[in-house]
Parts: C-alpha cells; structure tokens; sequence
C-alpha cells in the first residue's frame, strides 16, 4: 500500500505529520510545491520543502509556522548591522540547511537528491519529493503590478489585491519522475491532497506538463482536505484570495477550483450545510474536525481521510 501527499507549507506538513501517525516510512510520499522557491543572499531557499521536512523531523516553530523551533538570529543581527536585507528572516540553524543545499545544487546534485540528503540527516525517513528538479517560480498579479511570490507573502504581508497568477517556467517544467511512476503504480491507495493554498501551493503542481492527466487516469482515488473552513483559511491568504478573485470564499469554492479531479473531498463540521451542494457537484463529501491543533488532531483527520 502506498499513500501519496501533495503539500504546501504549514496546513500540508501538519496532515503530512498525521499520516506518518498510520503510515511506515516505505508507505508515505510527500511531494511539495517548490513555486514558492527563491534565490536570496545567495542562498537557495525552498519554503515549502523544509516546512514539511523540519515538520515530519519534529524541529519546526509551531507558532511561526516556518522554520525551526528555539532558533537563533545572531546571523540576521549582524546582516542587519551590516545593512543587509532583513526583510526575510532566516535564523541561524536554518541558514545550515540552505548553505547545504545551495552547496549541492551548485556542485550538480538535483533537488530531488539534494532533499533526500537534508531529510535522512534530519532522521526523516518518509520520502520527500519536490514537485520537479527544474525551477518554477510564482509571480502574483496583483492591483500594484506583479510580484514575486516571496515579496508579495513576506515583503507586502500579502496586502496587495490579487487579480491573477503566473507561473514561470511551468511549461518547461518536468514534473519529479518518481512522483510520476507512483502516480501510475498498481499499489497506490489514495492520493491527498493536504489543506494548503488552492492557487499557490496545489495549483503550481497540478499545472506541470501530465499531473492531472496522470492523477486522473490513476486507480488511487484523488481526496483533497478543504483549507478553507467557515469561510476563512487557518493559516495565510488562501481566503483572501479567493475572495479577491471574486471566487467566494467557501469549501464549496475549493470544490469547485478543483473540479472533476476529486473524488472526495473532506470539509469542517463548521461548513456541514455546504454538504449537499458539494455532494450535487458529484464530489462524495467527508465531514469531520479539520482543524489540527493537537498531534491527536492531526492523527485523526489522517485516519479519517485514509478510512474514506
Ligand atoms: N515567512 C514570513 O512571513 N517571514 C519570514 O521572514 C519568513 C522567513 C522564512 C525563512 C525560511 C523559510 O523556509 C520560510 C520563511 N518564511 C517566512 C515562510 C515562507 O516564506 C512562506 O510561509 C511560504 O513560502 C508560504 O508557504
Ligand atoms: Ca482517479
């Protein structure tokens, strides 16, 4: 049996940190978006990759969200000195992982090998995959002009009106080739995707050339955990966004952007009237807590999720 998850950041690693609750380590794939992925100070930087890494390895900053718990910034302090970009905070352990890995892209190791190394070193031992070896990056359009993504997230704390997406280099993109064999594997069980951003986090990995087709032609059934909940996200600008592309912002909503690719979706106990209308669009719907504030949380909507 074999389990694949497609994850953001924060929302994803939690689910993803659930499923290893129930899943062995030959058991679980995690693939994460790597959209949200830039260059800075030098450094390659992979949000969304070490989210769910310093997650499953039981380091990360559960208030933050991002990076590691117990930090220290003794690196920014002196960039700050130095009058170096602070606007993006990286702290000093986390610094490691990105001198690493910008090490190892640089001596010509892919990103898929390059993330299996940090992950084993941190004693993760489910697979982690980036969505592809090649880079895509996400631009948001936005009333001011088009930003790239980590500008307009962390430089404009996501104010800006969102009227659109672009993504550079989708198309060239190749999606992860490990990802695509498991995709097409007879042992697949169910494919989830995790509560994370609609447009930012799943869309950039439902756009590489063959993902849908491929998630679509798999026996696996495709179930996706709604990240909106009581019309508001728990965590980022995924209600904003839908509000601000004029979407409404609802799990119907979620539904809807996903479309004929699911074949379930599960929704919050606080959006149980929204059932019937999901059910009407032909998606079967589960309904149960989805908001994971405890390790229990977590545990139980995996087990639920894998169950339905
Ligand atoms: N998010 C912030 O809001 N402010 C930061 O200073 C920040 C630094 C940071 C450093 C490393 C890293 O892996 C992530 C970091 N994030 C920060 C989070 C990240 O940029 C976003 O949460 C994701 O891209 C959205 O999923
Ligand atoms: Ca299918």
């Amino acid at each position: 049996r074999q389990v694949l998850a497609l994850s953001g950041g924060v929302g994803g690693a939690k689910l993803a940190l659930g499923l290893t609750q129930h899943l062995g380590a030959t058991e679980l794939t995690v693939v994460a978006n790597t959209a949200d992925d830039f260059e800075h100070l030098g450094l390659s930087i992979c949000p969304d990759l070490d989210t769910v890494m310093y997650t499953l390895a039981e380091l990360s900053n559960k208030e933050q969200g991002w990076g590691i718990e117990g930090e220290s910034w003794s690196c920014m302090s002196a960039l700050a000195e130095l009058n170096g970009p602070t606007w993006f905070r990286l702290g000093d352990r986390d610094i490691a992982t990105h001198l690493q890995r910008s090490q190892l892209l640089r001596d010509g190791v892919s990103l898929t090998e390059t993330t299996g190394q940090l992950n084993s070193a941190l004693g993760v031992s489910y697979t982690l995959l980036p969505m592809s070896d090649d880079p895509v990056r996400t631009f948001v359009q936005t009333a001011q002009g088009e930003l790239p993504f980590q500008q307009y997230f962390v430089g404009e704390q996501c104010a800006p009106e969102v009227t659109g997406f672009y993504f550079q280099g989708i198309e060239q993109a190749r999606p992860q080739p490990d990802w695509m064999q498991l995709l097409a594997a007879s042992q697949l069980a169910a494919i989830i995707i995790c509560p994370s951003n609609p447009f930012v986090s799943v869309d950039p990995m439902l756009r590489l050339c063959g993902v849908r087709e491929a998630m679509r032609q798999s026996k696996a059934p495709v179930i996706a955990v709604s990240p909106i909940v009581g019309g508001s996200a728990i965590k980022g600008p995924a209600a904003k966004m839908f509000t601000e592309l004029g979407l409404g912002c609802s799990a119907i909503a979620v539904a809807e952007f996903y479309g004929d690719l699911l074949d379930g979706f599960v929704i919050d106990n606080i959006d149980v009237e929204q059932q019937a209308a999901i059910e009407a669009l032909g998606i079967p719907c589960l309904v149960t807590n989805t908001v994971m504030k405890t390790l229990e949380d977590r545990a139980l909507l995996a087990q639920q999720t894998l169950a339905f």
